[in-house]
């Protein structure tokens, strides 16, 4: 028995600072367009798919930023990528800049079924880059002046036939994602992702940012057999140049499909999710081989600690 979900990468190329929302729904809608015609059950877009990556600019009064953030989802602009996939019959799955009504700000991913209905949301876990200005730098990285970090953790949802989890960029380079979600039964895990070509703290990263992208996503993939599906904003927005390579990883590890530029650019796979089993019933029967026991630091300590 296949249980087959037909999923598209929609990879961004840059959204400039000047890009109004109507114009980047316009080329949501056109990826949309292209993975409805080419059978896909499923469109996956981007972290931050709305606006610039605006967390590479600091303001000292942070409500000066808060028209790059979202109020409601869907909102009059972005109602129609909605109604299209309502029309179209085919789900996606959308990074954008959350604020909450009573003032909490997140980098939030939504899941929206082919009946154009919100069925999960995730809040980004791990927030990386630094919390003040770092006027040296030549861009800033201030997620985690502009992002709360979540406390609801990894969720798994059955959805499109099968067990559907998401995490947003830096949260791919820690294998404590994957594993949470592995531990829930999860058979194809969402990422979008902005990821600057120039690491600021060791440039010596730059040259294997594609490298690390596909490391982190093959060996998460492969040890809790599971799909991901990494897209990226990629291109050059506003002078920060930012990794492509958007690519779908199968449960064996093995990348199926990936990205050749860094525009706009949709990459399609079948993904039978029971390709999982080959591997959660074989080397990662977590109930047979896994040892909780003797893993206490893993949950019990943030840091190192040395014996
Ligand atoms: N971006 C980056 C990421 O984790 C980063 C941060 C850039 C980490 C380059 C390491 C190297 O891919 C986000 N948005 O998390």
């Amino acid at each position: 028995m296949s249980r087959i979900v037909t999923v598209g990468a929609a990879q961004l190329g840059p959204i400039q600072r000047g890009d109004d929302r109507a114009s980047v729904v316009a080329r949501l809608l056109e990826l949309l367009r292209q993975g409805a015609a080419a059978g896909c059950d499923l469109i996956v877009f981007p972290e931050l798919a709305l606006t610039t990556f605006f967390p590479r600019w600091f303001v000292e009064d942070i409500t000066e930023a808060d028209h790059w953030y979202e109020t409601a989802m869907p909102s009059p602009v972005t109602a129609p990528l909605f109604e299209e996939a309502r029309r179209l019959s085919v789900g996606f799955c959308l990074g954008y800049a959350e604020l909450t009504p009573d003032g909490h700000r997140f980098n939030t991913q939504i899941l929206v079924d082919k009946s154009g209905g919100t069925v999960a949301k995730y809040r980004k876990v791990h927030i990386p880059g630094h919390e003040h200005h770092e006027p040296d730098r030549p861009f800033q990285h201030a997620e985690r002046y502009y992002f709360e970090p979540s406390d609801e953790g990894f969720g798994v949802w059955q959805a499109f036939g099968g067990r559907m989890g998401m995490m947003i960029c830096n949260d791919r380079r820690w294998p404590e994602s994957y594993r949470v979600m592995g531990l829930k039964g999860v058979e194809m895990i969402l990422c979008g992702y902005n990821t600057p070509i120039h690491y600021v703290p060791d440039p010596s990263q730059d040259i294997l940012q594609g490298f690390h992208n596909a490391l982190v996503m093959q060996s998460g993939a492969y040890q809790n057999g599971t799909w991901v599906v990494g897209v990226a904003k990629a291109g050059v927005e506003e002078g920060v140049d930012s990794l492509g390579q958007s690519m779908i990883v199968a449960p064996s590890g093995q990348i199926v499909a990936q990205t050749l530029s860094t525009d706009d650019e949709l990459i399609t796979a079948r993904c039978d999710l029971d390709w999982c089993r080959r591997y959660k019933e074989t080397l990662f029967d977590f109930g047979r081989y896994r040892r909780p026991e003797v893993y206490g630091p893993i949950t019990g300590q943030r840091g190192v600690t040395l014996d």
